[in-house]
């Protein structure tokens, strides 16, 4: 059953947001998650450190502090290593990805699929764009060649349009929370309100020369634009045409927040090589998926498949959607 009221639909679809505290028990669904990944963490140190990359394997440091000063001594990060997601490019059959229990069972959390089901209703279907975002604070990150922090803040963007075109008529959503309090000076979210009553903007993809992709600013709102700080188990829930990015991380404490898609079952993704799964069904519950061996399957299915595809700079099955050369990119 949903659990939202009618208000706060009526709000998600009239500000292209909401926001909803004390969604995911800390305890229940949190903590394992973070245990979890002090697992990976722990295998990727021993590899790193056999390697004779980092001088210790800094098993006395709590999590945040222990991949920040990992990535700082390597000068790289490691983010491949904790997304439950796949590069979509270059991938071997040894590219690392985690799709553990403790990560499922906080993306088929009954309290978040029962807010998911007040928007889109309760055939629910896991969307595979989703990701983990570890972001150390910038001051102690590697910079890329252009002087940036490797893992900053993240651009002004819609999730519509980092989707491939066939799930342009796709009920999507986006579910976004932190599995610590995300503070302003962590690097929140940041979002404007009703942008997406303007549709699909134009993402540029090297605007004025900077690399990255982009909405310029001149095509919405940024006045307008709200920081979103959360406490953990607050959920924050984003119509797919909502102009959003975040803020940089300038404390010194990571921010670790989980953003997930569903969408309504049987409407494409708009990742179509990337697996998916029944998150909720009220018509035929056996097709819910719980066991994060078969999930981690999928996932291993998908990067043997990815292995043989988008090699040497090809470009055999597009991820992306946008072109560069657009007017409103001059
Ligand atoms: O957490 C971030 O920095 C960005 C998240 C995002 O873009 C999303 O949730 O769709
Ligand atoms: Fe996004």
């Amino acid at each position: 059953m949903g659990s939202l009221t009618k208000e706060q639909v009526d709000g998600f679809y009239k500000y292209g947001f909401l926001k909803v505290d004390g969604v995911l028990d800390g305890e229940r669904y949190l903590d394992p998650i973070i245990e979890e990944y002090a697992g990976v963490l722990d295998q990727l140190a021993d590899v790193l450190y056999e390697k004779g990359e980092i001088s210790s394997r800094y098993e006395d440091l709590p999590f945040g502090d222990r991949v920040t000063r990992i990535y700082a001594e390597t000068g790289t990060h490691f983010s491949g290593h904790f997304d439950f997601s796949l590069p979509f490019a270059g991938v071997t059959e040894e590219t690392p990805f985690w799709t553990g229990q403790a990560v499922l069972n906080a993306l088929t959390a009954a309290p978040l699929l029962d807010a998911v089901e007040s928007l889109i209703g309760p055939e629910i279907y896991s969307n595979p764009v989703q990701h983990v975002r570890i972001k150390p604070p910038e001051k102690y990150l590697p910079r890329n060649e252009r002087g940036e922090p490797v893992i900053g803040a993240t651009e002004w963007h819609q999730d519509h349009g980092v989707v491939t075109p066939d799930a342009d008529e796709t009920e999507m959503i986006t579910a976004w929370f932190s599995l610590t309090d995300a503070s302003i000076e962590q690097g929140p979210l940041k979002i404007v309100p009703q942008s997406h009553d303007s549709g699909l903007l134009t993402h540029c993809l090297n605007y004025q020369g900077q690399g990255r992709r982009v909405i310029p600013e001149h095509l919405f709102d940024i006045d307008s634009t709200i920081p979103m700080p959360a406490k953990r188990g607050d959920v924050i829930f984003l119509h797919k045409e909502t102009v959003h990015g975040s803020l940089s991380n300038v404390s010194e404490k990571i921010r670790w927040s989980f953003d997930l898609r569903y969408n309504p079952i049987g409407q494409a993704t708009g990742r179509g090589a990337f697996p998916g799964f029944v998150a909720r069904s009220k018509q035929d519950p056996s097709l819910e998926l719980r066991d994060a061996d078969l999930w981690t399957e999928m996932w291993t299915n998908a990067r043997s498949k990815m292995a043989k595809i988008n090699q040497n700079g090809e470009s055999d099955v597009r991820f992306g959607r946008w072109q560069e050369g657009h007017p409103d990119c001059a």
